[in-house]
């Protein structure tokens, strides 16, 4: 459901805050400024991502995104997604929202549809079937997508290529026409799906980005807190 900063008003918020866009859309730095907020207003404020915020997901991240051996076929690489995803609830947001924080993640469900499903073309039921198994019905307050021209995106990651550490992984070296159905995917299920999404864009630059998420986050800030102590 694409939400509008003026119609957005939660009668009630788990804690839960979901990042989705295509590859370089600003996640990361967005995420970054959001956690900023919740601690000016004295909050405890849990960043994380997906794949790879546990233990055992660092070492699915590199299964499924470098993976050095042998790359995954589509159904494995969806698994691996999914397992990724249930450890991450389980250890991670569920505990995280339980005690009162605000757990803000770098991806989540909605990117197994956009990747696997848009992307990929693996069969949207049994996507849907998946996640709802890895979820366990952990749904976000608020779903922000970054939507931004995927090209754009992608300049993004490569200059970012010149800093330390990171590398080119499996979806970054995709086509275009890949992540431009991507783009549509996301876009698709801010029209389509129950729960609330911000679409902002993701062109602008950080300050106005920010600027434009703010009202969200003030909004689930005055809602009454839910499920703290479950
Ligand atoms: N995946 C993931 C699936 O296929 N299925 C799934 O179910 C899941 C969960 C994860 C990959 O796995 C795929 C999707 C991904 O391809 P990742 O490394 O975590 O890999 O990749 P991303 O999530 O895409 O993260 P990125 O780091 O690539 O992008 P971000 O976080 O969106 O962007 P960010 O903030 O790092 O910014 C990128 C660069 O742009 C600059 C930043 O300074 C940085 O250099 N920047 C801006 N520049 C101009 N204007 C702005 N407004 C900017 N904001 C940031």
């Amino acid at each position: 459901m694409r939400v509008t900063s003026n119609s957005f008003a939660p009668r009630s918020a788990s804690g839960f805050i979901v990042l989705e866009g295509v590859n370089g859309a600003g996640k990361t730095t967005l995420q970054n400024r959001i956690a900023e907020f919740f601690k000016t207003n004295a909050q405890e404020v849990i960043t994380t991502r997906e794949p790879g915020a546990t233990a055992l997901g660092k070492t699915l991240r590199s299964l499924v995104l470098e993976h050095p051996q042998e790359a995954p076929c589509e159904m494995a690489e969806l698994f691996i997604f999914a397992a990724d995803r249930a450890q991450h609830v389980e250890k991670i947001i569920r505990p995280g929202t339980a005690r009162g924080a605000w757990v803000i993640s770098d991806r989540y469900f909605y990117s197994t549809v956009a990747f696997q499903g848009y992307g990929r073309g693996i069969n949207q039921n049994t996507i849907n079937q998946i996640n709802a198994l890895a979820i366990a019905e952990t749904r976000p307050d608020l779903v922000i997508l970054l939507d931004l021209d995927p090209a754009t995106g992608l300049q993004r990651t490569q200059r970012r290529q010149h800093e330390p550490v990171t590398g080119t992984d499996t979806f970054e070296k995709e086509t275009l026409a890949f992540h431009t159905r991507i783009r549509e995917g996301f876009l698709s299920m801010a029209d389509s799906m129950q729960e609330a999404f911000a679409v902002i864009d993701a062109a602008q630059n950080q300050q106005h980005i920010f600027d434009a998420t703010l009202p969200y986050l003030q909004a689930l800030l005055k809602a009454p807190r839910v499920g703290v102590g479950a």
